[in-house]
């Protein structure tokens, strides 16, 4: 139990910076900080009797070890001057001796103090579980890594929501629908057996960040995840993920019971196929005792689903959540949905299709909504389904993989924008009634709750396909945990973990990632445009799109440009989908002149000529956007190279590179656009803006067949 750290101090010879040890990197900090450290950390006294207990105790070890480094030695047993304590009141009795209260942090909470213990400094990292303790130890270490001073802690932290969940578009030939980081992570040929030293990595990253469930495959799903040879393969990585407190869902695909179970029918009401999925959970839980639950996309984009049988989407999530409630399992429903029949706006639909569905699913059931109504565009205004469904608890959706902003090699910090949904107002019950307070479940008192952040890992030695987009993964980890937590905060933590605590490093990092999402906005979709991507693949401009098997897949759906004007008309004389939102909501969005300009033309078509508020007409108010975006992404360029030096040139380097194509394709985002946009507004560019390099035919001759990532 009591595990002297300098025993276990050996030096780790200079690892090359290749992003593969994400912000856990424990690299030794300057003498000076780790001596005032040592004091109090000297001596680990963690129980080691379970899986978790044991996580816990080796990540102590190996962050402590990494971060304050092998020499000089900490100091021999009879110096010793103090101790960190971690554990539960049941598995420590230092932990119990210090009477610390627990009983306040649920299942996944902590408390972190410092503390007296045997007369000496110590800190202690108290919990109800061993998860908890585990939460609260990577909580330290990052305190540690940013620097924090330590000699007066008192911290209590609980989850403020309680599934913080990756979902993976992974197939099992290991494509990863908008993937951009290689394969997909699971090595399903070579599983079960061959567990990888990746799996565990994952689970410690994820486990660091809080995030505590993961659904394994592609909600556009394969029956076949669901026959034995795939559970056991599932079963394999539940076990590797078990003690860091990751629990494993699938996506499970709604005609499995006829492609895979030899039913004629998947017909929800059918007493055989209720009898086919009870029998499936049985069998899954055999496997997995943990197992999360099922996550469904049904009739979206081609799915399968109970509507094909003449049933509501509740009749489908109901059956199944029938099935696996026994085990103490949930369903997660997706409200992704768009019919091909309906000619309503698209933005519409999800609404109208599950607002009357309120209060008639399970009790564990949750429906999964999508941070905006339409599908992940650099900008959306919140879905109108956050505060519409008071009696379904509401799963919030966002991506962290970029399909639609840049991929892998924009640079798109995604925190403002998780953050700009979260804070915005619902107004369902008044006032204050934020995205983040319908999530956390404090505005309708929802009995499950969670956040879902559809992943961009791969096998791509930096994990995320770029190093800076590991901090998309990591702030959506630290949001799922708290919704209220600044973006800001979260990308100087990062910062600080993944690069340098010199502050000449994270301040000028820190605002390249604050501006950079609003800078792909205004190159790619500004004023409340959307979804005017390359067809399929979404790499690049595509603003003229159109024709093809569907209306809402082209992106002259969305723009609706004319010589009269631009912008899709949602107001109450159009589409009326400003009528989902509550009254002082709707009324905002219903007029342009109140309209916050990021969403202007999202609900309003208007002249070319249109006063915007720079005084500037709508048409060189583009330019000015378009241009701006380019701009800002130089500037970016422009602070990076100058870290020339300051940071391990292996990653500078790639980053360097990356942006620089960043500018290029920005360049071709505005002049695409403008080019296109100008033969409908018929005017010339303001003074001072260059005109596009080329004519439009030459970017509209653009073709990508083989642009990752594609469905
Ligand atoms: O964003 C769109 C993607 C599809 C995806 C779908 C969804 C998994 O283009 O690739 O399918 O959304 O969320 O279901």
């Amino acid at each position: 139990m009591l595990l002297l750290l300098a025993a276990l101090l050996l030096p780790r010879p200079a690892a090359a910076e290749d992003g593969y040890d994400l912000w856990l990197r424990y690299r030794p900090i300057p003498d000076a900080d780790a001596e005032a450290y040592r004091p109090r950390l000297a001596q680990l006294v963690a129980p080691a009797a379970t899986p978790t207990q044991r996580a816990t105790r080796d990540e102590l070890v190996r962050g402590l070890g990494g971060l304050l480094g092998a020499q000089p030695p900490m100091s021999d047993a009879a110096k010793v001057e103090g101790a960190l304590i971690v554990g539960t009141p049941a598995s420590s009795k230092q932990i119990a001796g210090l009477k610390l209260a627990t009983k306040d942090l649920g299942r996944e909470g902590y408390r972190i103090r410092t503390v007296e213990f045997d007369g000496r400094d110590a800190i202690a990292i108290a919990a109800n579980t061993d998860a908890g303790a585990m939460h609260g130890a990577f909580h330290l270490l990052r305190l540690l890594q940013t620097g924090q001073p330590i000699d007066a802690l008192d911290i209590r932290e609980v989850p403020r929501t309680q599934l913080r969940m990756l979902n993976h578009w992974d197939n099992l030939d290991r494509h990863v629908e908008r993937g951009y980081a290689g394969e997909s992570i699971w090595d399903w040929h070579k599983l079960p057996d061959y567990l990888g030293p990746r799996y565990a990595d994952y689970a410690r990253a994820n486990a660091s960040i809080g995030i505590n469930a993961t659904v394994l495959n592609n909600v556009n799903a394969s029956a076949q995840q669901l026959t034995p040879m795939y559970i056991e393969k599932a079963a394999a990585l539940a076990n590797v993920f078990r003690p860091y407190g990751i629990r494993v869902f699938l996506s499970a695909r709604f005609s499995a019971p006829v492609e895979i179970g030899g039913l004629k029918t998947a017909d929800p009401l059918d007493p055989q196929v209720r009898a086919w999925w009870k029998a499936k959970a049985d069998e899954i839980y055999k496997a997995i005792p943990d197992f999360g639950g099922f996550l469904v996309k049904a009739n979206s984009e081609g799915q399968p689903g109970p509507q094909d049988y003449g049933r509501t989407h509740a009749d489908g999530a109901n059956m199944m959540a029938d099935a696996v409630k026994p085990h103490g399992g949930i369903v997660i429903w997706r409200a992704f949905v768009y019919s091909h029949e309906t000619p309503d706006d698209r933005a519409k639909q999800a609404y109208n299709e599950f607002v009357p569905l309120d209060g008639k699913f399970r009790d564990n059931v949750m429906v999964q909504v999508k941070n905006g109504a339409i599908d992940f565009q650099p900008r959306e205004p919140f879905h109108p389904l956050f505060g519409a469904m008071p009696k379904t608890p509401l799963m919030m959706e966002f991506q962290i993989t970029k399909e639609y902003l840049g991929f892998a090699t924009h640079l798109a910090y995604l925190g403002p924008l998780f953050e700009e949904t979260l804070r915005a107002d619902t107004h369902a019950r008044g006032k204050g009634s934020t995205v983040a307070k319908v999530v956390d479940g404090e505005l309708h008192g929802y009995r499950l709750t969670g956040m879902a952040g559809v992943a961009n890992i791969g096998s791509d030695r930096n994990w995320s396909g770029s190093h800076f987009d590991q901090a998309n993964w990591y702030v959506f980890g630290r949001l799922a945990w708290n919704p209220e937590l600044s973006s800001r905060d979260i990308a100087e933590e990062w910062t600080r973990m993944t690069f340098s605590n010199d502050g000449d490093i994270v301040q000028p990092v820190v605002a390249m990632m604050m501006g950079s999402r609003e800078a792909v906005v205004d190159y790619m979709t500004p004023l409340g445009l959307h979804h005017l991507m390359g067809r399929g693949h979404h790499y690049g401009p595509g603003p003229w799109v159109e024709g093809g098997p569907r209306a809402d897949w082209t992106s002259v759906y969305y723009h609706r440009a004319t010589k009269d004007g631009i912008g899709f008309d949602r107001t109450t004389r159009g589409s009326d989908a400003v009528s989902q939102y509550a009254k002082p909501v709707a009324a905002q969005f219903d007029d342009a002149g109140r309209t916050p300009e990021e969403f202007l033309l999202w609900f309003h078509h208007l002249p070319w000529d249109y006063t915007t508020r720079s005084g500037r007409t709508l048409w060189d108010e583009l330019v000015v956007h378009y241009s701006r975006g380019v701009d800002k992404v130089r500037d970016m360029r422009r602070t990076w190279n100058a870290l020339e030096g300051r940071i391990d040139p292996e990653r500078h380097a790639q980053i360097a590179t990356f942006l620089a194509i960043q500018e290029k394709e920005a360049q071709w985002w505005r002049d695409a656009s403008i080019a296109y946009f100008q033969t409908f507004s018929q005017r010339p560019l303001p003074d001072g803006y260059a005109p596009p390099a080329h004519p439009l035919d030459y970017y509209e001759s653009l073709e990508f067949p083989f642009a990752p990532g594609n469905g």
